[in-house]
């Protein structure tokens, strides 16, 4: 076909190619969640609504879009792991960008009303994202570690902020003046909780301490089929086994080496 005199705008368009042979990492926030979250009444610290509702629509993210390995939640955000031999819109950043953050904002609002029966959507919400290339597989864990270290830290503030003020009856500024009195060592937050509240934060939930892991699992789908054989009179029922995969969500420690080991098929592309 003949070129129109126009076409040569094309040539403004930039390259974006993520470099061959690294992890490729979407991270997506939601935009201004503390408004969001207080204007349909989030539980507070943690709204397990909330937080599944992100699983869900990650979910979708993982089963609609290719060659997403692992992907890692918490508060209001979504980390995305891409394979480091994805080819996947010839590796184009702003196409996993985009599509990760539209596949995302568009669950987020289909599914709703799956967990929040008493709410409803207020506004639209939106979802920032951005792309990190990870050159090695201690990179790659890393940014998990970190964002996983990120999610300790918040939750064990925000638990005993909560609990000062719920429990305690402290005002929001006593409560803010304690923690900064204690500062940031872990192990005086913790001894807040168990001597003011008989909390041990060990027995906090798992999805709060440590936010949720999706990995792809293999299952076993066992099904019957009715066959007719060409020599027999009678149908017959026979059972079939299927392996499918599917997306499943974990509240583990991803920091150390067992998660690791025990799902090293993550990882095992090394070369
Ligand atoms: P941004 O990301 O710069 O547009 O601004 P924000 O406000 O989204 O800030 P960010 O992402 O640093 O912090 C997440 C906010 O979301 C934080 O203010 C608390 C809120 N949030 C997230 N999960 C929950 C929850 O389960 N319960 C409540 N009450 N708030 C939550
Ligand atoms: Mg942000
Ligand atoms: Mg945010
Ligand atoms: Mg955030």
């Amino acid at each position: 076909m003949a070129k129109s005199k126009f076409e040569y705008v094309r040539n403004f368009e930039v390259d974006d190619t993520c470099l061959r042979n690294c992890w490729i990492v979407v991270r997506l926030d939601g935009r201004n969640f503390h408004k969001f979250a207080e204007q349909h009444s989030f539980t507070k610290p943690n709204d397990d609504r909330a937080l599944n509702l992100m699983t869900r629509c990650a979910q979708a993210v993982m089963e609609e879009l290719e060659d997403i390995v692992i992907a890692y939640g918490q508060s209001d955000e979504y980390s995305f792991v891409f394979q480091k031999k994805s080819n996947w819109f010839k590796r184009r950043a702003s196409k996993f960008m985009t599509h990760v953050a539209s596949q995302f904002a568009s669950s987020y609002v289909f599914y709703w009303k799956d967990y929040f029966q008493d709410q409803t959507l207020l506004y639209p919400p939106g979802f920032d994202g951005r792309v990190i290339l990870y050159p090695s597989n201690q990179n790659l864990r890393d940014y998990l570690s970190w964002r996983q270290a990120d999610c300790h830290i918040n939750n064990l503030f925000n638990t005993v902020f909560w609990n000062l003020v719920q429990k305690g009856g402290l005002t929001t500024s006593q409560a803010r003046e304690i923690e900064g009195r204690h500062g940031t060592l872990s192990g005086d937050k913790n001894e807040i909780l168990f001597s003011e509240f008989n909390i041990n934060y060990n027995n906090e939930p798992l999805i709060h301490r440590k936010g949720t892991a999706l990995v792809w699992k293999k299952i076993d789908e066992i099904t019957t089929k009715t066959i007719k054989l060409p020599n027999e009179e009678k149908e017959k029922e026979i059972v079939v086994t299927r392996t499918r995969k599917k997306v499943t969500p974990l509240h583990c420690d991803l920091i150390g080496e067992e998660f690791w080991e025990e799902h090293s098929e993550i990882l095992e592309d090394d070369s």
